[in-house]
């Protein structure tokens, strides 16, 4: 019923198919954000061997998402998922300082594949209501974004549960793409 919905909307305004990856570790925000977008009920959830892969068909863009960290050995896997990547949404729980340098040490690997070396970077560094939660300032800092070449990339606060400032960085995703046509 989901996914019927979506292919009906993909051939009503489906122009140009996009492919959006967005990862993070677990309990950044992912879910929540699909749910905060109103995609929940188009989400389709396919059991992979070793990791759950949630899949959004959303006019004519494809959102794939999926929790990373801790998964070398099945890292091979993710190899399907990464080709023809139009944008990475990277969610990051701004709150977490103990994860943030696994944060960043995924999202490194995953800008390393060659899959992803065209793909533009949407950052949000999630949880800004909490009080202990790192500015965007200190994610791009603590991520190392300044030091990335060649990449479009911009950052973005959240707050996936009241939405705040998730359209504004699909915005800057949104217009970075469709520029590039
Ligand atoms: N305070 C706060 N909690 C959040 C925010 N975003 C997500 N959460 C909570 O963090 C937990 C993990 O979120 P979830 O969406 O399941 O993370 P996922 O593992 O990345 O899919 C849940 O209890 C969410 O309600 C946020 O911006 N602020
Ligand atoms: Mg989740």
């Amino acid at each position: 019923m989901g996914m019927l919905f979506s292919k009906v909307w993909q051939r009503m305004l489906g122009s140009k198919d996009m492919r959006i990856l967005m990862l993070g570790l677990d309990a950044a925000g992912k879910t929540t954000i699909l749910y905060r977008l109103k995609l929940a009920e188009v989400v389709m959830t396919v059991p992979t061997v070793g990791f759950n892969v949630e899949v959004v068909e959303y006019k004519n863009i494809k959102f794939t998402v999926w929790d990373i960290g801790g998964q070398d050995k099945i890292r091979a896997l993710w190899r399907y998922y990464f080709q023809g990547t139009d944008g990475l949404i990277y969610v990051v729980d701004s709150s977490d300082r103990d994860r943030i340098q696994d944060a960043k040490e995924e999202l490194q690997k995953i800008l390393a594949e060659q899959e992803m070396e065209d793909a533009a970077l949407l950052v949000l560094a999630n949880k800004q209501d909490l009080p202990n939660a790192m500015t965007a300032a200190e994610v791009v800092d603590k991520l190392e974004l300044q030091k990335l070449r060649h990449r479009q990339w911009f950052i973005q606060s959240t707050c996936a549960p009241t939405g705040d400032g998730l359209y504004e960085g699909l915005d800057w995703l949104s217009r970075t793409l469709a520029s590039r046509k």
